[in-house]
């Protein structure tokens, strides 16, 4: 009887044992948690929010501007101002060409100059909308960004941004930590990650960066995450063996899933300005950039960069930093864009 009563209690026990530790083993592994979307702070629209970042950029545009729409005719010296405005404002010649010969076949000689104001408004942003301006997305299974670019262009701060937006729409968001190179990077990358509630992937610094994305998107799989984005350590766009870097690390994400990475961002410092081009050139060859993400466009007078590199390049400009904040990413809106350039009055 007594054995029985023993052997009972043990059984009790054990079972107990079991039950305990296969709920903790399922709460480690179900990362994240299906946890309600994390509400980003409400703050003013993007139309604003652009109006405010290109401030700078409208300042230094502004005088030359406000002397051509001035003019009483849309004629040659009103061209010429514009031309100049144009490339002080970043906006390389190719576009700034491009701008200029549709204009005039919009706009009569004959024509009052500010006329050209609306116009050149219209004009920038249809030749924006030429490209998608929206994040890839997919079917099923995880999307997967991959986020590339120079030194401090702000790879690590727009990838945080962008995975605070996703989980406020309710996706469920894991970020891979990439950059093995940088001291303090894969760190930085887990703040963010903490602070907008994704998961973060991470090696030993030093570690294979095509390593660590492999092992990202493989958790962003098994656990069936919405999307993965991919941190790399910032490279100039002239180190080879860098750059060839890239090639390994998308090789293996598209081992994983064909097709994938489905977005490759290439990050461009805002206030870079001419170099921007030179980055894009290389990037998108050698990385298959598929979109721009414009940094620190609060913070300069360059804001042309973003009619120039996807005029020269064919590429889209999709986010723009506003900021350094969360919340500071914005879709890129090419209305918004164009209208908070060329406003009706300055
Ligand atoms: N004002 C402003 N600052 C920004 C913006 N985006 C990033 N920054 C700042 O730019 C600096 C560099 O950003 P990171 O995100 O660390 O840049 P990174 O490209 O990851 O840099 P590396 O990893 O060193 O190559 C930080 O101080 C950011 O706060 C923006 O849109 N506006
Ligand atoms: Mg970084």
């Amino acid at each position: 009887m007594q054995d029985w009563i023993w052997l009972a209690l043990t059984g009790v026990v054990l079972l107990a044992v079991l039950v305990g530790g296969a709920i903790a083993f399922s709460r480690r592994m179900a990362l994240p948690p299906p946890s309600e979307p994390k509400a980003l702070p409400t703050g003013p629209s993007t139309a604003e929010r652009f109006a405010a970042a290109l401030q700078r950029t409208r300042d230094a545009l502004g005088g030359s501007l406000r002397a051509v729409f001035g003019r009483e005719r849309a004629d040659e010296e009103a061209y010429e101002g514009l031309e100049e405005a144009l490339l002080r404002a970043d906006c390389g010649t190719r576009a700034t060409t491009a701008l200029l010969t549709e204009l005039r076949k919009r706009v009569s000689t004959q024509a009052p100059a500010a006329e050209l104001r609306k116009a050149l408004r219209t004009l920038v942003r249809e030749r924006l909308e030429r490209h998608p301006t929206a994040l890839a997305t997919v079917e099923s299974g995880p999307l997967v960004i991959l986020v590339v670019g120079v030194n401090g262009s702000g790879k690590t701060t727009t990838i945080g941004k962008l995975a605070a937006r996703y989980r406020q729409e309710g996706k469920t968001v894991l970020l891979g930590a990439g950059d093995t190179f940088r001291a303090g990077a894969i760190e930085q990358l887990k703040v963010w990650g903490e602070r907008a509630d994704a998961p973060v992937i991470a090696h030993q610094e030093g570690a294979d960066p095509a390593a660590v994305c492999h092992d990202a998107v493989q958790a962003a799989l098994a656990r069936g995450i919405d999307v993965v984005i991919c941190d790399t350590a910032g490279r100039l766009q002239a180190q080879k063996a860098l750059m060839d870097e890239l090639g390994k690390v998308r090789k293996v994400i598209g081992r994983i899933i064909p097709g994938a990475p489905h977005e490759t961002l290439l990050v461009l410092d805002g206030t870079m300005g001419q170099n921007a081009f030179s980055q894009a050139r290389v990037f998108k060859d050698v990385a298959g950039v598929t979109g721009v993400a414009l940094t620190k466009l609060d913070g300069t007078a360059k804001g042309g960069v973003i009619i120039g590199v996807s005029e020269e390049f064919e590429l889209s400009v999709k986010l723009v930093g506003v900021g350094e904040k969360v919340d500071d990413l914005r879709p890129f809106d090419p209305a918004a864009f164009a209208g908070a350039l060329f406003p009706d009055a300055d």
